[in-house]
């Protein structure tokens, strides 16, 4: 599908730069992008996303110097200044485009506040669906960014047509500060939504087997609510292997060429495992899968790998283990050394984290009244005030 990125704030800069890198890097043109942010500084360390294409907002109020954390004024100027966002949008082109998708970190201030805004506005004046990815913050980064992303997720899910979430505690190593993760985790949201959203694009490498439109991951994320993807990789497929079976199988000797040779079976038992470790391996949102109301299985990796047995069979598996019935699902083939799966999570129903996250906030909220109204019993002691 093509899709057009709208990163808010730092995280979702960063993390929209590297969408386009990726885009330049693999020649093609499926993703376009801008980047809109407080913070002057931030759109400046970005390196994909053309210059024109990177938006300071709130200038009379912060001076470019970022909203500090504080989303309630990330919401007000972006509800101030939405017009220049969406010219920004509209002058990048959007008559192409299959959905909206707007990146940001929950627990920050700019892009906290500012997704839910923009993606009511987008919801208005276009046709197509306007998806999220937010960002959680680790709790080791203070009740503020809970607060913050509790707030925001909880407008989010309600504006967004649907909202993926990626929770950067569950991805981050033991001992590793969110910082110096912050690559690491980027690069695994790049790889994975990457696959999902290049969905039913053709390439060079040719037409799937059992070929998943635009429309199927749309239909997907119909649910709306909030949504977690599982992703795995195969092994580096082997030179010789590909070789054998490739034009010049004529010149390897016969016995090398048998043992190498996978069979339908074996293909599609490859392709079964690996949408298995998919699925039970690290979501980007920890959650109980069987609470899925949908579900999209996706398989990118070069066209001698693929097999409609084993995309069927994983299909069904899926499908045996999530909620709901609808699971789609299909491949296409990339010229890679590797096969990807990508298993979609649609429209979950229970996940610890976000529970953990409500209840955070909730207590962070009567924590600020309580300390509100201390302060304002201190001088209660009759004492006129010098003006009124
Ligand atoms: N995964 C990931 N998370 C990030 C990255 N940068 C920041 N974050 C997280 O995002 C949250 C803060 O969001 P930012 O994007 O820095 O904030 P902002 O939208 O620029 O808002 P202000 O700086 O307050 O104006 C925190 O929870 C960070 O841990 C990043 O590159 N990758
Ligand atoms: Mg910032």
């Amino acid at each position: 599908m093509r899709v057009f990125f709208i990163g808010f704030g730092q995280a979702g800069g960063k993390i929209v730069d590297m969408f386009i890198e990726q885009d330049k890097r693999m020649q093609t043109q499926n993703f376009r992008g801008i980047a809109v942010n407080t913070a002057r500084t931030d759109l400046m360390g970005l390196k994909n996303i053309e210059l024109k294409d990177r938006l300071l907002i709130g200038q009379t109020v912060v001076k470019g110097h970022g909203v500090g954390t504080d989303n309630v004024t990330g919401a007000r100027v972006t509800a101030d200044e939405i017009d220049a966002i969406i010219n920004a949008i509209d002058s990048r082109g959007t008559h192409d485009i299959d959905a909206f998708v707007i990146i940001a970190g929950l627990g920050g201030g700019t892009g906290s506040g500012g997704s839910p805004v923009l993606a009511r506005h987008l919801k208005r004046i276009y046709r197509e669906p306007v998806y999220a990815i937010g960002i959680l913050p680790a709790p080791e980064e203070g009740r503020l960014y809970s607060y913050n992303a509790a707030r925001s997720l909880s407008t989010l899910v309600n504006e967004a047509d649907n909202t993926f979430i990626f929770d950067n505690s569950a991805w981050k190593n033991e001992g590793e500060s969110v910082k110096d993760a912050y690559n690491r985790l980027n690069d695994e949201i790049v790889r994975r939504f990457g696959v999902l959203f290049r969905a039913g694009e053709v390439g060079k490498a040719g037409v799937g087997e059992m070929v998943v439109d635009s429309s199927e991951v749309i239909n997907t994320l119909r649910g709306g609510g909030i949504s977690s993807v599982g992703y795995a990789i195969s092994e580096k497929i082997s030179p010789r292997t590909k070789q054998s079976q490739g034009l010049l199988s004529g010149l390897v000797r016969k016995k090398e060429k048998t043992e190498e040779v996978l069979t339908g079976e074996d293909k599609s038992a490859k392709i079964i495992a690996l949408v298995r470790r998919a699925m039970l391996g690290r979501l980007t949102l920890p959650c109980d899968y069987s609470t899925a109301e949908r579900g999209l299985v996706l398989l990118a990796g070069p066209p001698d790998e693929m097999d409609r047995k084993g995309v069927e069979k994983s299909k069904s598996w899926v499908e045996e283990n999530i909620a709901g019935v609808e699971v789609r699902g299909g491949d296409y083939p990339v010229q890679s050394d590797y096969i990807a799966a990508v298993v979609v999570l649609a429209t979950i129903g229970n996940a610890p984290r976000i529970t953990e996250l409500l209840e955070i906030a909730k207590s962070t909220k009567e924590d600020v009244l309580k300390s509100k109204e201390k302060r304002s019993t201190m001088f209660d002691d009759g004492i006129e005030p010098l003006f009124e």
